[in-house]
């Protein structure tokens, strides 16, 4: 049941199990977390700024812009069209940027380990060779160094690139893509560049017609997507290993009550792999015991918790809105956090306990924080000196209070080369089974639920949607904090196939998945471009990202990244469904986002609030393709006799169109 803490009138609903626990005990009766802000903010939100029509872009301003209202432009002239258009691109830029930054730093990452410098070392060659070639890298006869060093260089190229030429990843989109975007002329040409070039042109009085803006918005987005974010996953990949299925724990209840616990916060997983090294050194274990732990027990929060949740299955305490709670346990010595999506209340939270909130990142302080900067070419011993600071808390643990009850077991790590051999099985490796079985009807289509919680919607609200789409028979990619909030809710293992319509639960029943695929982090959006190009490349669904009955959301989206996403999904063909924008006093622009963006990219945005109407939209959009397709016809039932099996190849065992059991025999709706 939903509880409003202290009959908070302005939160969304809380349902969380773990949530409410930590907020009704003892332990936590002096924190003040979110929540309490929420209340007493009462959440209202100014209809200018919710609506995209405040301007603080020059110093005439700030300017509030009421829609048709002639004196109401801003003092330069500018149209809520304009403002509203150029704060939406700034938002992608910004969102971008973030995605850039992280990226540029596991490139760096990456050249260090190709160097040999650190503790990270080439773990994925095949990866390595198929990215090489991507950039025009000869692989035959070379050291895997060489290679690997050569493909860090170009990768960094990519950031700094000045001229016209479009970005080397461009290449993996469809060929029809690829076309669309340079006829537009929104090819991104470098990194850097794409989001230098858009705050340029939304300064005041540069461009001011809205088309326009989103080209840029677009061509930055992209350069986002199909760039930064896509070398940071590969690269990370090939570094740390590309993640396979494994078993993990999600939610406040990872954590240990005889252990020193450690939580690692925020997106780059350069730290966090060195502390999960570090963390297994006899010295550290041996430090943990003279300071009276059994232990050292790390686990993740938010982004950088999925990054060694697909990796290595460490567990995740929590997502987004659950970070003041992991530390209102009581039972964590240090919170370890480096980039993005770290409250600032966390210090604030940490002083009614013993837990020590370490910023890590010379990009990224905090006032109250303790800094220990980690140096990547002697990451081991960054690692060491912060898991040394925090054992000698655990001797300051007070009162804490884990709920232990409250831990789910998931299944992760499906990285778009896992669903390849997944659904392919051992001897057919490839995405013909699941497009078969989307051509034949058990799958829908497939739906990405994106992107991070907050406290706005109720905080079941992925749930609430994924199990519409479920019983649909659509089946769901996941990243981010709305994965963890679906591990959370029990839906990334095998055992959530009860809660599919009767064909997705007879494929994921035979090949023994879930029927929800954690693919990662925010970054790792990028994945799901490549599985939608893979599924277009296997043939039988279109010609291009376009026609595939695939939707995203991003539903409780809080971040500027996601907004990033959301631009580059719809640049590459996908539709996406958001709870709001901030566009909505710019009439025309706003219609152009949920409209007129498909004649020109052949997708746009959706917005609507309520879950079961995000769903809704999801399923509709994903029918309207098939029919597009022609895959919703009813097939004519066709009775194989033995000398059409022999044309077909087929022995006469009983065949199944799942897994590696063999093709289809006869198919109809
Ligand atoms: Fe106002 Fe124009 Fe300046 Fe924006 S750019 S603050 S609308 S005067
Ligand atoms: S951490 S960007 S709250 S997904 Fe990637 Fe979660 Fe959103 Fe941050």
């Amino acid at each position: 049941m939903a509880i409003k803490r202290n009959g908070c009138e302005g939160c969304a609903d809380l349902t969380c199990v773990s949530t409410q626990q930590i907020l009704s005990h003892d332990v936590a009766k002096n924190v003040r977390t979110a929540y309490d802000r929420v209340k007493a903010r009462g959440m209202s939100a100014c209809l200018f700024g919710s609506g995209g029509t405040c301007c603080r872009n020059c110093n005439m301003g700030p300017c509030q812009i009421i829609d048709g209202v002639e004196d109401m432009v801003g003092v330069c002239g500018a149209t809520a069209d304009t403002v509203a258009a150029r704060n939406f691109a700034r938002t992608v830029a910004a969102g971008s940027a973030a995605h850039t930054d992280h990226a540029r730093e596991m490139v760096k990452g990456f050249i260090g380990a190709a160097k040999g410098e650190g503790p990270h070392q080439i773990k994925d060659v095949a990866k390595l060779k198929k990215l090489a070639e991507v950039f025009g890298i000869v692989t035959e006869d070379r050291e895997i160094k060489e290679i690997a060093l050569e493909l860090g260089e170009k990768a960094l190229a990519e950031f700094g690139k000045q001229d016209e030429t479009p970005l080397s990843m461009l290449k993996r989109a469809t060929p029809k893509r690829q076309a669309l975007w340079n006829k537009l002329g929104i090819a991104p040409r470098g990194i850097d560049r794409e989001v230098v070039e858009m705050m340029h042109r939304t300064h005041m009085g540069v461009d001011q017609e809205y088309h326009n803006i989103m080209l840029q918005a677009s061509r930055t987005a992209l350069s986002d997507g199909w760039g930064a974010s896509m070398l940071s996953t590969e690269l990370t990949d090939i570094m740390f290993g590309t993640p396979v299925p494994r078993r993990a724990i999600v939610d406040l209840g990872v954590l240990k009550a005889d252990q020193v616990n450690i939580t690692v916060h925020g997106h780059e997983p350069l730290l966090a792999e060195a502390l999960c090294i570090a963390a297994q050194e006899p010295e550290m274990l041996e430090l943990a015991k003279k300071h009276g732990a059994k232990g050292i027990n790390l686990a993740g929060v938010c982004c950088t918790g999925n990054e060694i949740l697909m990796r290595r299955g460490i567990p995740v305490a929590g997502g987004f809105i659950q970070q003041e709670m992991v530390i209102a346990t009581g039972a964590v010595e240090a919170m370890v956090v480096d980039v993005q999506c770290v409250m600032p209340s966390l210090v604030g939270v940490a002083k009614n306990f013993h837990t020590d909130i370490i910023t890590t990142n010379y990009r990224a302080k905090m006032p109250g924080g303790i800094h220990i900067q980690f140096e990547e070419h002697e990451a081991l011993d960054s690692a060491k000196k912060i898991l040394s600071h925090a054992i000698k808390n655990f001797k300051k643990r007070g009162k804490s209070f884990i709920p232990q009850t409250t831990k789910m077991d998931v299944v992760v790590g499906f990285s778009h080369e896992t669903i390849n051999t997944m659904l392919g099985g051992r001897f057919r490796a490839s995405y013909r089974p699941l497009n078969d079985n989307i051509i034949n009807g058990r799958i829908r289509g497939v739906a990405a639920i994106v992107g991070c919680d907050n406290f706005k919607l109720a905080d079941d609200t992925h749930e609430t949607i994924v199990r519409e789409l479920l019983k649909n028979n659509i089946l769901v990619l996941a990243t981010g904090c709305a994965a963890t909030s679906l591990g959370k809710a029990g839906l990334l293992n095998p055992e959530a196939a009860r809660f599919c319509g009767d064909s997705l639960r007879e494929v994921c029943e035979t090949v023994g998945m879930p029927p929800v695929l954690h693919m990662g982090s925010c970054v790792d959006n990028s994945r799901i471009l490549i599985a939608a190009t893979e599924m277009v490349r296997q043939g039988g669904l279109g010609d291009d990202i376009s026609d595939l009955p695939a939707i995203g959301t991003a539903p409780l989206w809080m971040s500027e990244k996601a907004v990033a996403i959301g631009q580059y999904f719809v640049a590459s063909g996908a539709q996406v469904v958001f709870q709001n924008l901030p566009t909505s006093g710019a009439k025309n622009f706003n219609k152009y986002l949920t409209e007129g963006l498909t004649e020109q990219v052949g997708a746009h945005w959706n917005i609507a609030s309520d879950p079961l109407e995000i769903a809704r939209i999801m399923i509709e959009k994903i029918e309207e393709k098939r029919d597009a397709l022609g895959i919703n016809k009813k097939k004519e039932r066709v009775l194989f006799d033995m000398d059409m099996r022999r044309d077909l190849g087929v022995a006469s065992a009983p065949l199944t169109d799942v897994g590696c059991h063999g093709p289809t025999v006869s198919k109809q709706e």
